[in-house]
C-alpha cells in the first residue's frame, strides 16, 4: 500500500511547505547576487584595495546586517571561519558516517524496488558529504585534513548515527524522523551568511525532502500491513524518537555556540526553536501513519500555540557525543577500514590528475575536461539545484 488520499496530503503539504522555503531562500540568494554587493570586507593591509582604508570588522558586520553573503575571498574574523569549519565539517562527516545505518539494509531490502530506492538515497548522502567538504575547503582547509580529523576522533559527527538499525522499519524511521529533523535544521541554513554553505544547502534540502518522503512511505506501508508489520513500525518509531529530538543539540541554556552563531547569521534559529518545530510537524504526520509518538506528555498548548513534549535525555546525548553510544566504536572502525581500503582509488586519482596537469603544461587544451567539482565555491547562485 502506498501513501494516498488525505495521508498523502498531510505529508505532501509539509513537504511542499519546506520546498517553498527552500525556493524562497534560493530566490533571495539570486536577488542578493543581482543587487550587487557592498564591497566585501578586506583586511586593513590588503594591497588589492588601496583606496579603502579598512575597518574590516565594521565592513564584515555591515555585510551581515545587510543580509549579504560572505564569500571565500572576503576578510572574516578568525572565529567566524573556525565556527564554519567546525560546523560544516561536522555536517559533512555526519552525511558520510550516516550512510552506515541504512547501508546496513542494502543487501536485505525486502524487494528489488526498495533496494534501488535505498541505494539512491544512500548515494545521495555521499553526494551531500562531498558538497559540504567542498564548501569547507573554501575556508582554507583541505578535505584530507578534515577526513584525518574525523578518523582521529578529533571532529564530531551527529549523535544520531551511533544508534543501530535493528529492522527494516528502522530504514523508514530514519527517513521520516532523521531526515525530517535534518530538514527542519537545514532549511534555515539555506539562508546562512556564508555563501558556499548556503548554496550547498539549497541542493541538499531538495534531496532531503525526497528522503523524508521515502521513509514515510515505508512506515506507512508497514503500519497498514499485518499486525506484526505494524508493531515493527511502532517499535522503530519508539526507538528513534528521542535520539531524533537530541539531534538538535543541547538545550539553548547549554548551547555553547548558538548565541554567536546566530549573531553571525550562521544559525537562524536556536536548538530549542527548531526542536519545537520538529515536534509540531511530527504530531501532524504521525496520525495518518496510524502510529503514536512515545511521549505521554505530548499535548497541545493553547497559550504557546505549540505542543508540549518530554525533552530527550541530554545526559545520554553527551555520552553519545563523547563516544559512548551503542555504535560509536563500530562506526569509526568501519569508516577507518573503508578509508584504508579506498587508498588505491585516491592514489589512482592523484596519478591521473598529475598526468592531466603534465599534458596541460605541454599545451594540450583538452586535458582535464570533464573533471568537475561541486562548484559551491563561487557565485552566481543556485545553478543545477533539484
Ligand atoms: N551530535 O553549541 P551547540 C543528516 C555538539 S545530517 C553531535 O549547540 P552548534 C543527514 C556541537 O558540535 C545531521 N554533536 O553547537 C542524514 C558542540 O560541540 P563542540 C547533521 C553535537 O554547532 C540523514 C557542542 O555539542 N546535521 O542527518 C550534537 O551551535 C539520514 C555544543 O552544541 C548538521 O550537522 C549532535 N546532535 O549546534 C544523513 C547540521 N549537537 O564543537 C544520513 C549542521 C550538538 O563545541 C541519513 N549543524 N553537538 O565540541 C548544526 O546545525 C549545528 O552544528 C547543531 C549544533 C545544531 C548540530
Amino acid at each position: 500500500m502506498s501513501v494516498d488520499g488525505d495521508d498523502a496530503q498531510t505529508v505532501s503539504g509539509a513537504r511542499s511547505g519546506i520546498l517553498d522555503e527552500v525556493e524562497a531562500a534560493e530566490a533571495a540568494l539570486r536577488d542578493a547576487a543581482l543587487r550587487g554587493r557592498i564591497p566585501g570586507p578586506r583586511a586593513a593591509d590588503d594591497p588589492t584595495c588601496p583606496d579603502k582604508p579598512g575597518d574590516p570588522d565594521r565592513d564584515f558586520v555591515e555585510m551581515i546586517d545587510a543580509d549579504q553573503k560572505i564569500e571565500p575571498r572576503d576578510w572574516m574574523p578568525d572565529g567566524y571561519r573556525r565556527t564554519l569549519i567546525r560546523q560544516i565539517a561536522q555536517h559533512a562527516h555526519s552525511e558520510i558516517i550516516g550512510m552506515q545505518p541504512e547501508g546496513n539494509w542494502l543487501t536485505r531490502a525486502p524487494s528489488l524496488h526498495r533496494k534501488a530506492i535505498l541505494l539512491a538515497k544512500v548515494q545521495d548522502e555521499a553526494g551531500h558529504g562531498l558538497y559540504l567538504y567542498a564548501a569547507a575547503e573554501t575556508l582554507g582547509i583541505s578535505r584530507e585534513e578534515l577526513v584525518d580529523l574525523l578518523l582521529a576522533g578529533r571532529q564530531k559527527y551527529s549523535s544520531i548515527f551511533n544508534y543501530p538499525t535493528l529492522t527494516w522499519a528502522d530504514v523508514g524511521a530514519i527517513g521520516w524522523l532523521v531526515d525530517g529533523a535534518a530538514i527542519i535544521n537545514q532549511v534555515p541554513l539555506c539562508r546562512c551568511s556564508y555563501g558556499p554553505y548556503a548554496r550547498a544547502m539549497i541542493r541538499i534540502c531538495k534531496e532531503e525532502s525526497f528522503h523524508q518522503r521515502q521513509g514515510y512511505e515505508i512506515l506507512h506501508t508497514l503500519a497498514h500491513g499485518t499486525p506484526a508489520q505494524h508493531q515493527m513500525a511502532q517499535d522503530a518509531v519508539d526507538r528513534w524518537w528521542y535520539p531524533s529530538l537530541a539531534m538538535f543539540g543541547p538545550p539553548d541554556a547549554d548551547s555553547t555556540h548558538s548565541g554567536q552563531s546566530m549573531r553571525w547569521k550562521i544559525k537562524r534559529f536556536s536548538n530549542d526553536e527548531l526542536r519545537q518545530r520538529f515536534v509540531d510537524m511530527c504530531v501532524q504526520q504521525v496520525e495518518p501513519l496510524g502510529l503514536t509518538l512515545p511521549d505521554p506528555e505530548l499535548r497541545w498548548n493553547e497559550q504557546r500555540q505549540a505542543y508540549d513534549f518530554t525533552p530527550p535525555d541530554y545526559d545520554e546525548l553527551l555520552r553519545v557525543i563523547r563516544g559512548d553510544g551503542p555504535c560509536n566504536r563500530q562506526r569509526l572502525a568501519h569508516r577507518r577500514a573503508a578509508h584504508a581500503a579506498g587508498g588505491w582509488v585516491r592514489e589512482a586519482a592523484r596519478a591521473y590528475a598529475e598526468k592531466q596537469a603534465g599534458r596541460r603544461k605541454a599545451g594540450d587544451t583538452t586535458a582535464g575536461v570533464g573533471v568537475a567539482t561541486a562548484g559551491v565555491g563561487a557565485p552566481p547562485v543556485g545553478a543545477g539545484a533539484g
